[in-house]
């Protein structure tokens, strides 16, 4: 009885670590203060990390959301070890860069120490004219070709937080 009451608790506070890469501006400090929060923030760019705890159904999502801004990229793998799931956060209005963010996804999810972490990329800002759709960013960014991780691709505004509830339930779903 003791013990069951005490594995219950245990998978009642299952502890998972997130983390939140993608270009500066795409979103990702929106996107961490929406599922924190519940409301937009005014934000700045991000020149380090900002770190929540997102209590979602059995999980705490201790939620890391670091600085894209070229000049600190490097500071990113820092953050890689012992992550459950990771978020990739596309600007997918911002065409321009769609190859550089796509260069950049690589780049992490090649990297040794993210081996077998869960891959959600987020297909963000859809509410913006010009943006490309999620059945173009899958072939944009090749996803189909990602055999390594677990992954999937979900439509967001992180402005008003669509999407956002569909990415909390697809990592939970797919943990274990
Ligand atoms: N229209 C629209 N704007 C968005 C959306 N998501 C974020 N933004 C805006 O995009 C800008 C950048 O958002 P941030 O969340 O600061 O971006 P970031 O990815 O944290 O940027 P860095 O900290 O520099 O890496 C802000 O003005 C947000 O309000 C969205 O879905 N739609
Ligand atoms: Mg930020």
């Amino acid at each position: 009885m003791g013990n069951s009451f005490s594995r219950l608790l245990r998978r009642r506070n299952k502890e998972v670590r997130m983390v939140m890469l993608g270009l500066d501006n795409s979103g990702k400090t929106t996107i961490l203060y929406k599922l924190k929060l519940g409301h937009t923030q005014q934000t700045v760019p991000t020149v380090g990390f900002n770190v929540e705890t997102i209590k979602y159904r059995n999980l705490v999502m201790n939620t890391w959301d670091v600085g894209g801004q070229e000049r600190i990229r490097a500071l990113w793998r820092h953050y890689f070890s012992g992550t459950d799931a990771l978020i990739f956060v596309i600007d997918s209005a911002d065409r321009s860069r769609l190859e550089e963010a796509k260069k950049e996804l690589y780049k992490v999810i090649n990297d040794r120490e993210l081996t077998g972490c869960l891959l959600c990329v987020l297909a963000n800002k859809q509410d913006k004219p010009g943006k490309m759709e999620q059945a173009e960013l899958v072939k944009f960014l090749e996803l189909e070709s990602i055999k390594n991780h677990n992954w999937c691709i979900i439509p967001t505004v992180a402005t008003d937080g669509t999407g956002l509830n569909q990415v909390l339930n697809w990592i939970q779903h797919n943990l274990n």
